[in-house]
C-alpha cells in the first residue's frame, strides 16, 4: 500500500524538488503538494495541489483527513535574510506551523513528520570548522533562534509523546531547478544564473566567507534516506548535522571560471554578511553517516558542472 504524503511548502526551493522526487518514488497521486501560492508548471501538473496556510491547524487537519495522509514534510519557513526584516512574522510562521504538525502527530492523525532545521542554529560562539553534532548553539538570527527552538520541541514531542519526527540541519542548498527563497546562501545560486547571462556577478558576501553548502540532489537524497531509516537506528531526534562541501565565494568563482574563463566576480557585502559571519564554515556529519549511512556525492567541481549544464538545459 503506497504511503500518503503531504508536503507543506511544496513550492519553495527544497519543497519543489522534494515533491517531484517523492512523486516519482511513491506515485504522483500519493503525494499532495500544498503551499500558500501555486508553484511552477512541473509541480502543478505532476499531482494534487492544495492551497494551504501552514499556520492554520484546521486547514492542515482537513487535508490530512481528506487524503488520509500518513506522513507530513513541513517545508514552509521564512529564511534568514527575510526573517531579519520581519522578525515576528518569521517567528510565528516557523513556530506555529511546526506546532500544528507536531500536534497532529501527537494526536495520532499522522504517523511521521519531517521538519527542516539549518546550520543557522549555530552562532558566533560555536566552533567554526568541522562543527560537531552537539556543541554550543547561540544563534543570533530570528531564523536560527526559531530553528534551534524547533529542534528542542521536536525532541520533546518525540521523548514525551513518541512522535516520530525527523530533522536535518541543512547547509546552504544549491539548485538549478528552483529559485532560492530569501536566504543568506542565495548568492551561491544567483552566481550561476549571472555567470551564464552576463559572465559577471557581484557577491553580497565577502570573498573569504566560507559556508557549508550542498547540491540539492544530495539534500533530497539525504531527506528521503533519513525518512526511510529504521526508527531504532536514529540516535538524534533534535536535528542531524548534514555536511557536504564548504567553499568561499572566491573558490566558487574559481570553479565557475574553469568552465567560463571570461567570468568575473566582485564583492559588495551587504546586511547578510554578519549573518554569514555568525555561521560555521564546515559541518561534521559523522552521526548521520553512522546512524543512516549518509555520504554526500557532489563536490565543488561536480556541483558547478551540474549547475551550469542544468541551467543551460532549462534555457535550451
Ligand atoms: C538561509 N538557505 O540562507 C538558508 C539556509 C544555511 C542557510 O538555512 O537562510
Amino acid at each position: 500500500m503506497a504511503t500518503k504524503i503531504l508536503i507543506i511548502g511544496a513550492c519553495g526551493q527544497i519543497g519543489t524538488e522534494l515533491t517531484l522526487a517523492l512523486r516519482e518514488k511513491h506515485g504522483e497521486n500519493n503525494v499532495i503538494a500544498s503551499d500558500i501560492r501555486e508553484g511552477n508548471d512541473d509541480l502543478m501538473q505532476s499531482g494534487p495541489f492544495e492551497k494551504l496556510d501552514a499556520t492554520n491547524y484546521k486547514a492542515i487537519e482537513d487535508i490530512v483527513m481528506h487524503y488520509e495522509v500518513e506522513e507530513v514534510y513541513l517545508m514552509a519557513a521564512m529564511l534568514s535574510a527575510t526573517a531579519e526584516k520581519f522578525p515576528m512574522r518569521g517567528w510565528n510562521l516557523n513556530m506555529d506551523s511546526l506546532f500544528n504538525v507536531l500536534n497532529l502527530a501527537k494526536d495520532k492523525k499522522i504517523d511521521k513528520v519531517f521538519w527542516p532545521s539549518s546550520i543557522a542554529v549555530f552562532g558566533p560562539s560555536t566552533p567554526k570548522n568541522d562543527t560537531p553534532q552537539t556543541t554550543v548553539m547561540e544563534p543570533t538570527t530570528v531564523y536560527g533562534i526559531s530553528k534551534q527552538t524547533g529542534e528542542r520541541w521536536c525532541e520533546y514531542y518525540h521523548n514525551k509523546y513518541g512522535v516520530d519526527v525527523r530533522s536535518i540541519r541543512y547547509p546552504g542548498l544549491i539548485s538549478y531547478k528552483t529559485q532560492p527563497g530569501g536566504g543568506t546562501t542565495d548568492y551561491a545560486v544567483e552566481i550561476f544564473h549571472e555567470a551564464l547571462a552576463k559572465q559577471a556577478y557581484t557577491s553580497f558576501l565577502s570573498e573569504e566567507t566560507a559556508l557549508p553548502m550542498m547540491f540539492m540532489d544530495d539534500a533530497i537524497r539525504a531527506t528521503i534516506s533519513l525518512m526511510e531509516a529504521p526508527a531504532e537506528s536514529l540516535s538524534i531526534r533534535s536535528s542531524y548535522n548534514l555536511g557536504g562541501i564548504s567553499f568561499t565565494p572566491k573558490q566558487l568563482a574559481e570553479s565557475i571560471k574553469a568552465e567560463i574563463p571570461a567570468f568575473k566576480i566582485d564583492y559588495e557585502p551587504d546586511f547578510r554578511q554578519p549573518i554569514a559571519d555568525s555561521w560555521p564554515s564546515s559541518i561534521n556529519d559523522e552521526q548521520a553517516q553512522k546512524d543512516w549511512g549518509w555520504q554526500h556525492e557532489y563536490d565543488l567541481e561536480k556541483m558547478t558542472k551540474a549547475m551550469l549544464n542544468g541551467l543551460k538545459s532549462l534555457k535550451s
